[in-house]
């Protein structure tokens, strides 16, 4: 974008930026009327809580406006590597509660509402969270970029500006039905749009050769289509420290309004289409997790907000001259999974076709430039795009990944001759079912590091996904364990644990998580456990307050509060813990468990399932229906309460997270890649049920066997059992509790009498069971009798909760940002 000749001003105002005058309550007060007055436009007696809290918005904006042209500038003129963080994803949460606490002016904006005669935590509460992503890996790249900022680390997130984000789930009997996330409808405060920035983005069309002036053969892409994307800026604001990174969030848009003839033509619907057309590309998230469909227009949001990224990137943030033969000295571009791969082809036709580098000239940069995290285990989550489909949108992307192929098979051969079926394998054209680009393989061969999410997901990585890869390029494989932020998860969702850590051990855990570990000695102070304690009850009558308004659920005092929640998928088990909760229940309404004998749960689910995944889907109907039976059953005497809120979501997260006494990660081991509610959890004081899987193993190991509940088969004894053959149906034979429980489902119990309504969910269980939720059933129950014995005895509980918290400091994404800098993107914090 051509920003014309740098400007000199004369006048000293000019040439600092604005700082709003918000050090003091009377300066809080006269920007937020005036915000509200001047871009509201309404004065405070006619106000909406909408209007009150968008100019809220703005004020904290303004607060930070200064610091982040600052970080701009500083970054800009120091010229040092920064961080493009590449994902299709960001769910980053409500911003206000955020920003105010990067600000440290929540207690000034608490009394200057005061004053108002508003109240800080209903204008919060009117935020709609962005929720631009699916799940874990949408929010770790929310975690991830937090910690940059906090960190001082330059890093720009670039991703897609999602008209609507992931679905609002409802219920309509029991159901999950659909509704669009309209989290636009009431403005966006926090976004910078610049259109004027617009970058153009082509698709389709051919390819072409020609002969350059040195008579040298190159390629020319011809395409047939374009759009535009507009970047939307978004601030990133560091804990205290005065550095707002940048989110530039991309959406599409027509490059022409309309088609002028066609309009004048009379035929309006056909001279809008290509709008249309072209904004569909932003319009909507993909609400899969763990499984994308590989359908057209997703390829077409993958290339265009990678497109945009690169461009912006290299147009507007380098310098006019930069030599792009050193790229990797100011950009390391990290792949959040295999959505942006495309990146790669893009840079080299970048490099090749537009700035004249020859082959292995770009092939020599490209390679510097990336590092691809990898997030799942599970074979139909590996991305393999038809090459008749990648071919016709990106002709000139195929070729080169052809080429690339070419390049790979050939080092192959060469480490590997005569070793055909090994460069088979490999090959990043896979030929069956259809010809289609393995865009995990793409991304191994480019990347200078690939690293997993936690330690078993990188050995699992390294030996059952990219075995060859890894034989072939050992020391480009390692492990970052995920982490989260502290500041969202434990300072900003819980208020009161936060104060009593803080009181004891100071608040420089806040920046430095390892240092809950100084409160190890707390554990055995029965005056600690007796406030630790009172935290947490605090929590849940906030939470039990939360379920009343938002979904008219009852929580009752006193019981053990047992969650989960996660995406609906099979390989978590919703249908184990599910099982746990019939069976309970089964014992009780025939007898074989005295009801006084029952410890007083409540478990809490919370899950979206995909819309297309009918299995999900079912599940879900399956808990709500076992729910409202369960909790409406006077012989359980109100000791066993199951609650389904709908649309579990970042914003019901930090409600629940804070309030739970156990956190139930209970995947098949070697399918959950990571895991990161269980870190949240365990940082908030709930003890772990868990299996052997992703970062639960390191949770164990650092928290102690003593403070975790395992249960399950481990990785090897699940290859092992598959191995053999797993027959679901003998578990049914061979366990009554079990039998009693799918049984009970069988007989219509919980489907007034309709003895189908769930076969598919319990046929499925019985006769092919993929997640082994049968063989892990008596071992989940066994370890859930262990989980009651503890809580009977309340300081032991309490003491194990502390130690929770002290051990599992570990999992703070500043831990995770220091491994990637120092391992994998060699970049330096500032100042
Ligand atoms: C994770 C995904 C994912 N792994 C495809 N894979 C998607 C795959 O839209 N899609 O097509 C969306 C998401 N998400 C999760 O990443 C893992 O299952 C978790 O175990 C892990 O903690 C998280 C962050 O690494």
């Amino acid at each position: 974008r051509d920003l014309g000749p740098a400007r000199t001003p004369t006048h000293p105002v000019a040439t600092a930026p604005v700082n709003g005058p918000l050090f003091s309550v009377d300066g809080f007060v006269k920007e937020f009327i005036h915000e509200l007055n001047t871009a509201q436009g309404v004065a405070l007696a006619r106000s909406s809580v909408n209007d009150q809290y968008l100019a809220l918005a703005r004020t904290v904006k303004n607060y930070l406006m200064a610091r982040w042209l600052d970080t701009n500038r500083k970054t800009r003129e120091a010229k040092v590597k920064t961080v493009g963080y590449l994902s299709a994803e960001y769910l980053l949460g409500r911003q206000l509660g955020n920003a105010l606490l990067a600000s440290d002016l929540n207690e000034i904006a608490d009394k200057g509402l005061e004053l108002c005669g508003l109240d800080l935590v209903t204008l919060r509460n009117q935020e709609v969270e962005p929720g631009l992503g699916n799940g874990g890996l949408g929010r770790l790249a929310a975690c991830f970029i937090d910690s940059l900022a906090t960190m001082n680390v330059p890093c720009i997130g670039y991703g897609i500006r999602y008209e609507y984000g992931i679905f609002r789930q409802t219920f309509v009997d029991g159901r999950q039905v659909e509704q669009p996330d309209t989290w636009l409808a009431l403005g966006s405060p926090w976004e910078f749009p610049h259109p004027d920035a617009s970058v153009q983005v082509n698709f389709g069309g051919h390819t072409e050769k020609y002969r350059d002036a040195d008579g040298k053969e190159r390629t020319h892409w011809l395409p047939d289509w374009n759009v535009l994307g507009v970047p939307y800026n978004y601030m990133v604001p560091g804990y205290l420290n005065g550095r707002v990174n940048t989110l530039r969030l991309w959406s599409a848009q027509a490059t022409k309004a309309f088609d002028l003839p066609t309009f004048n033509a009379g035929d309006y619907a056909q001279a809008v289409r290509a709008q249309t057309f072209a904004e569909n590309i932003s319009k909507v998230l993909y609400p899969e997790d763990s499984t994308p469909q590989g359908k057209e227009l997703r390829l077409q949001q993958q290339y265009f907000f990678v497109a945009c990224s690169l461009r912006d990137f290299i147009d507007n943030e380098l310098e006019d001259d930069f030599d792009l033969h050193h790229l990797d000295e100011r950009i390391i571009l990290q792949l959040n999974d295999t959505h942006p791969v495309i990146a790669v082809p893009e840079l080299m036709r970048i490099l090749m076709d537009e700035k004249g580098f020859d082959w292995d000239e770009a092939w020599a940069v490209t390679t510097k430039c990336f590092a691809y995290t990898c997030h799942t285990l599970l074979p139909e989550a590996l991305e393999v795009w038809p090459t008749e489909l990648l071919g016709r949108l990106l002709p000139r992307h195929l070729e080169i990944i052809y080429a690339i192929n070419e390049q790979l098979l050939e080092e192959v051969r060469e480490a590997y001759p005569g070793d055909e079926l090994r460069a088979r394998r490999m090959s990043i054209i896979a030929e069956f079912p259809e010809r289609g680009v393995r865009m995990a393989y793409l991304a191994t061969y480019a990347a200078t590091k690939v690293n997993g999410v936690a330690a078993l997901h990188s050995q699992l990585l390294r030996d059952k996904v990219l075995p060859d890869f890894s034989e072939m390029w050992p020391d480009r494989f390692t492990n970052v364990t995920n982490g989260v932020t502290p500041r969202r998860f434990v300072k900003m969702a819980n208020p009161k644990l936060s104060e009593l850590i803080s009181d004891t051990i100071g608040g420089g855990w806040v920046t430095d998580l390892e240092r809950l570990r100084e409160l190890e000695p707390f554990a055995d102070d029965p005056d600690f456990r007796a406030q630790f304690a009172a935290a947490k009850d605090w929590n849940k009558r906030r939470l039990a307050e939360v379920l009343r308004k938002r979904d008219g659920i009852d929580l009752p005092d006193g019981h053990l509060l047992d969650v989960m929640v996660k995406r609906l998928h099979e390989y978590k088990r919703q249908s184990l813990k599910l099982l746990h909760v019939v069976s309970l229940y089964e014992q009780v309404i025939s007898g074989k468990l005295p009801v006084d004998q029952l410890t007083p749960r409540t478990v809490v689910f919370g899950a979206k399932a995909a819309p297309g995944y009918k299995m999900a889907k079912d599940t879900i109907h399956l808990i709500n229906r076992v729910a409202a039976t369960v909790s409406a059953d006077p012989r359980l005497e109100g000791r066993l309460k199951v609650a389904f809120p709908a649309n579990y979501n970042v914003t019901l997260a930090e409600k629940l997270i804070p309030a739970a006494d156990l956190s139930e990660q209970i995947s098949l081991a070697g399918m959950e890649a990571s895991g990161t509610g269980n870190m949240k959890f365990a940082l908030n004081g709930a003890l772990t049920i868990g299996t052997d899987d992703g970062a639960n193993v390191e949770i164990r190991e650092l928290v102690g066997d003593k403070h975790f509940f395992l249960f399950g088969m481990n990785e090897p004894q699940v290859a092992e059992l598959g191995a053999k053959g797993y027959n679901p149906e003998s578990y049914y034979e061979d366990n009554p509790q079990l039998k009693a429980a799918l049984d009970l489902v069988l007989s219509g119990h919980f489907s007034g009498g309709d003895q189908h309504l769930f076969d598919a969910v319990v046929y499925n269980l019985l006769n092919s069971d993929r997640f082994m939720a049968l063989a892990d059933f008596q071992s989940y129950v066994d370890a859930q009798a262990r989980v009651e014995e503890r809580y009977a005895d309340t300081d032991a509980w309490t003491r194990s909760a502390v130690l929770n918290v002290a051990r599992s400091g570990f999992f703070s994404s500043d831990r995770s940002m220091r491994e990637y800098i120092q391992r994998i993107w060699h970049t330096q914090p500032m100042m």
